[in-house]
């Protein structure tokens, strides 16, 4: 990891031992702090009110348990979360994961990302994370519904439009989304729709919403290529994921005119040099909720599935790459690889995939960078439009989500590129994206008192 400036040395350090055994908060935190030298050297008002110390504590943590019973008839424990990191600049907004690897640490990095990440979109919304360490993997839709009101009857006490709005993340999609909402709304006696984002059209959620992270990912990098006066078109791009973000990565990047030669879950990666016949991907892993392998079986010939213990997605060479998959997925030495292979440009569409290692290596190489924070904006951005529409009671068109969409993204992008260039390092979007978007929730929270 880079340097962390010697007056912000402190603060990691009292992060680290107040935040013990949770790895992944301690390298969101790092990576944010190693950005902030240049910020306190110029307000050294920041540390005077320790902002910084504040802004790395989340206001709220909430930590239940989720008793539900299985089609066996037996009962199953799992514990869920919600931290409720900042809600200077509006109503703590985020989403929820289910996946097994969910602990309180996971979901401290997730919210702290979600606060800047929020920021930089310029809506009225502060930053929260929550999840369980539940698996979906396998379960009947009983199960799910059963799991998730079980959620939620904890939960919604805890929730509200003005206070606080989940959405999806890994594991969680619109059937949950739906199941949620529906306890939610059982339980407070009210039709509340803007108290949870990425809901089905039918009851209140927005168009562009499903699509937006994958197609913001995929705006933001346009806008990176074309300060070098290039494009997607023509383009070899490998996807990590199948799910949601990289489902809409790939959808974008071929409309776009890049080819997608490859895409992956966690049992391993399909090479399909002819380009990812997407609508087949959307079936095999939306509708029917199948391994990524059953991908390359369908397919047929010369279409290759590589299990995860053989070889990784990173072996692919590309010029454009975007981790849509889960934290920490891209190694060192993925990023060695796709260096040797001459890739271009890297938007992470996940948030944190790749590791300390990878950021350095690509940045080193003067391989355009895009940080998570920045580039995965597009879903939170659309559903904070979501919200708008529920408080409107209104409902806009697909071409008007997507162009306020396309608008949002241009604007992190610049908003990123103009702030690295005012802090002394053109190009370099993670400073860019960490400068501003710790100064719009720093600034918010000077003026509200020492909160
Ligand atoms: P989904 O659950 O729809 O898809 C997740 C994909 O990532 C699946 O293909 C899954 O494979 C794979 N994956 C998950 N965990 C691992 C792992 N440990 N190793 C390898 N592959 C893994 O989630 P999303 O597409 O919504 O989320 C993907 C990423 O994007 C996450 O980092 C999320 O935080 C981030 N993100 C999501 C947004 C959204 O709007 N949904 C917005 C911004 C960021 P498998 O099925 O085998 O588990
Ligand atoms: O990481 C993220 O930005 C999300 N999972 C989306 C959050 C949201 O509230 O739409």
């Amino acid at each position: 990891m880079n340097a962390i400036d010697e007056k912000l040395q402190p603060i990691l350090a009292e992060v680290t031992r107040r935040n013990a055994g949770e790895p992944e908060f301690h390298q969101a935190v790092h990576e944010v702090l190693e950005s902030l030298g240049r910020v306190v050297a110029k307000h050294p008002q920041y540390l005077d009110l320790a902002l910084i110390e504040r802004i790395c504590e989340p206001e709220r943590q909430i930590i239940f348990r989720i008793p539900w019973v299985d089609d066996k008839g037996r009962v199953q424990i799992n514990r869920g979360f919600r931290v409720q990191f900042n809600s200077a600049l509006g109503p703590y907004k985020g989403g929820m994961r289910f996946h097994p690897s969910v602990n309180v640490g996971i979901i401290k990095f997730l919210g702290f990302e979600q606060t800047f990440k929020n920021a930089l979109t310029g809506m009225p919304i502060g930053g929260g994370k929550g999840g369980s360490d539940f698996d979906p993997k396998g379960k009947s839709d009983g199960e799910i519904m059963r799991f998730c009101q079980s959620l939620m009857t904890e939960l919604h006490r805890h929730l509200g439009e003005q206070t606080d709005v989940p959405a999806g993340d890994i594991g969680v999609g619109g059937r949950e989304i739906g199941y949620m909402f529906g306890q939610y709304k059982r339980l407070n006696n009210k039709y509340e729709a803007g108290v949870f984002t990425g809901k089905a059209l039918a009851y209140g959620g927005s168009r562009a919403r499903t699509e937006a992270t994958g197609y913001g990912n995929t705006y933001f990098v346009q806008a990176m290529l074309a300060t070098k006066g290039t494009s997607f078109d023509g383009k070899t791009v490998v996807v990590s994921g199948s799910g949601n973000v990289a489902t809409y990565t790939i959808e974008k990047v071929q409309s776009f005119g890049g080819k997608v030669v490859a895409c992956s879950d966690s049992s391993g990666y399909v090479l399909d040099e002819a380009g990812i016949d997407l609508a087949l991907l959307k079936e095999i892993k939306d509708v029917r909720r199948e391994r990524i392998s059953e991908y390359a079986r369908r397919r047929g010939a010369g279409v290759h599935f590589i299990p995860a213990d053989r070889g990784s997605v990173w072996d692919v060479a590309c010029d454009v790459a975007m981790p849509s998959a889960t934290q920490n997925e891209l190694s060192g030495k993925d990023a060695r690889a796709l260096v040797k292979n001459g890739v271009i440009a890297v938007g992470e569409g996940a948030n944190m995939p790749c590791t300390p290692e990878a950021v350095r290596i690509f940045q080193e190489a003067g391989v355009l960078f895009a940080p998570g924070k920045a580039a995965n904006a597009g879903g939170v951005a659309t559903s904070a439009l979501e919200m708008q529409q529920n408080a409107s009671r209104d409902s806009w068109t697909f071409d008007q989500t997507e162009a306020r969409l396309a608008t949002i993204m241009r604007g992190i992008h610049d908003t990123c590129a103009a702030t690295a260039e005012e802090y002394g390092a053109p190009g370099d979007y993670v400073l860019g994206a960490n400068i501003a978007g710790f100064v719009r929730v720093a600034e918010a929270m000077r003026m509200l008192g020492v909160i």
